[in-house]
């Protein structure tokens, strides 16, 4: 079988990256593919939208630097969170320049990420040395990296050639590089003659995905968690408004219900897709 058809439980028992394994065991243990972004400004709505969705979720997405009260606590708060609530943390970075540079921008500045985000991602535009970086602060921590191998905008760059070579610097980086944020499956993508896939197994985290929109006016597209997880194949959907909707949360009833639905439909689509 193909990791299109093997169990979350099963994956985990076989991944080398800890971070991953982590990830995998998460999603088994909690039955929930679920990982809300949680794009809100002030550490207030971000800590209340992550304690009321905490209990659906396996993986909270952060954009640290959109919150304008930042200070260190707000990490202290969302670590605590992720121990009561039992789930992992990305940090959605975008890491995009030179190795040396964003080993620093990973280890140090105001956010540290490295310090507390169990996975993060970069483009992969610089070429390998990006991931040599990265890996020299994140792979002693135990930390995964996912590289953008597509995006969900209208009109991205990343496809054809480019997301080919993007899965090919994955394959040759297995010990930190877990997977994609992509919209399908990438297992045997750019595979050159006399290349096998092997036992290869990356993560496929994908953003894009709302249940009552297709867009958002400013180039984001949306497809539903059954198209996701089980018509392209990815592991965990990535839903930031459509759970915490046009007022920051404001309204913690109305979040924890987009929660449970998201959860649902996409554990839902998972349980048929290992049926397949
Ligand atoms: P929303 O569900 O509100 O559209 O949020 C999507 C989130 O996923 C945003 O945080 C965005 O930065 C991120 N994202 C995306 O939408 N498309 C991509 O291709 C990659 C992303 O990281």
């Amino acid at each position: 079988a193909t990791s299109f058809t093997q169990t979350y439980a099963s994956r985990a028992e076989k991944h080398a990256n800890q971070a991953a394994r982590a990830l995998l065991e998460t999603i088994e243990r909690k039955r929930s593919n679920l990982c809300v972004s949680v794009d809100v400004t002030k550490q207030a709505d971000f800590l209340r939208i992550i304690d009321v969705v905490g209990p659906y979720i396996c993986l909270v997405k952060t954009h640290v630097d959109v919150i304008e009260d930042f200070d260190y606590s707000v990490i202290e708060r969302l670590q605590e969170l992720s121990t009561k609530h039992d789930f992992q943390i990305f940090e959605d970075r975008k890491f995009a320049d030179i190795g040396n540079t964003v080993a620093l921008q990973y280890s140090s500045g105001v956010h540290k990420i490295a310090h507390w985000s169990h996975l993060t991602n970069a483009h992969p535009v610089p070429g390998p040395s990006i991931i040599t970086g990265l890996a020299s602060v994140g792979l002693p921590l135990g930390r995964g990296l996912l590289l953008l191998a597509e995006m969900s905008t209208k009109g991205s760059l990343a496809t054809g050639a480019y997301t080919e070579e993007a899965v090919r610097m994955a394959r040759a980086s297995p010990d930190f590089v877990i997977g994609f944020i992509a919209q399908r499956r990438m297992d045997g993508v750019g595979l050159r003659e006399g290349e096998s896939a092997g036992d290869e197994d990356f993560l496929i985290l994908t953003p894009g995905v709302g249940l009552d929109t297709k867009g958002d006016g400013m180039g984001q597209q949306y497809r539903t968690p059954r198209q996701v997880v089980l018509e392209s194949g990815c592991d965990v959907i990535i839903v930031g408004r459509g759970i915490y909707g046009k007022d920051n949360g404001a309204n913690p009833d109305a979040v924890r219900a987009q929660a449970e639905r998201y959860r649902e439909e996409g554990w839902k689509a998972y349980q048929e897709r290992i049926a397949a």
